[in-house]
């Protein structure tokens, strides 16, 4: 549909120096034309990272400017060391740490207030998705994002569609059930700004291995995936790179 592909390797809490550099050169070396790449490692690593073939993103960012924030990083920061994107209200954040619709608007307004790309995370837990009621919690948090920050805005990001049922947890969503939220986050978004949610970028998340990639990214609305098991090898890594071309 004339969107670019993504694919974001989420690291969470992994990894090391040598892995951040192996999968520097990994990257470098590789044929990333055609589609934007983008590696989340952990805070400390994201220094170690230097590239114009791919990008670097955070796994997270305070909604203040600066400030008395012990343990906190702010947009600003995150810009200095080379960061053009950030992981917002991933499903790990909004569970162990408490993260409200409210706050995830807040950050995704401090990312772009820095003139980051957001990667905003959504998704269902399990007895939503058995209670059929998957399409309007995730409207919910899309909503309190767009009344927060403005529909124009939309297109400054990126959606993670990651149901919480499918992380890491080996279950993957069919390829069916992916496409089915990803039209109905077009559709959704569209009403508040049909031109936006038409460009709008909608990443699959939620144990995408290289296996089950191809025929995810095949589907008419999934345009890549936010990767977190499977980005921290680089073989895969790259697999499911190239199966977002
Ligand atoms: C979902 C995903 C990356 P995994 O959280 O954000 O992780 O691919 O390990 O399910």
């Amino acid at each position: 549909a004339g969107r670019r592909p993504l694919v974001a390797g989420n690291w969470k809490m992994n990894g090391d120096l040598k892995l951040a550099s192996a999968m520097q050169s990994a990257l470098q070396d590789a044929d990333l034309t055609d589609l934007d790449v983008v590696v989340c490692p952990p805070f400390p690593f994201l220094a170690s990272f230097d590239s114009d073939k791919f990008a670097l993103g955070a796994q997270d960012l305070s909604h203040f400017e600066s400030g008395a924030h012990t343990g906190e990083v702010a947009a600003g920061m995150l810009r200095e060391v080379g960061c053009q994107y950030v992981i917002v209200g991933h499903s790990e954040r909004r569970t162990d740490q408490q993260e409200s619709n409210e706050l995830v608007a807040e950050k995704v307004a401090a990312a772009l207030g820095a003139e980051l790309t957001p990667i905003l995370c959504v998704g269902e837990p399990l007895p939503v998705r058995e209670a059929g009621d998957e399409l309007h919690y995730v409207s919910a948090q899309l909503d309190a994002v767009v009344t927060r920050v403005g529909a124009p805005q939309l297109s400054k990001m990126v959606i993670a569609y990651e149901p919480i049922w499918a992380i890491g947890t080996g279950n993957t969503a069919t390829p069916e059930q992916a496409q089915d939220v990803h039209a109905h986050i077009r559709r959704h978004l569209s009403k508040a700004n049909a031109e936006a949610a038409a460009g709008l970028r909608i990443l699959y998340g939620g144990s995408v291995n290289a296996d089950n990639a191809v025929q995810l990214f095949a589907q008419p609305d999934v345009d890549g995936g936010l990767i977190g098991g499977a980005s921290l090898k680089k073989d895969d890594f790259l697999a499911i790179c190239q199966a977002a071309k």
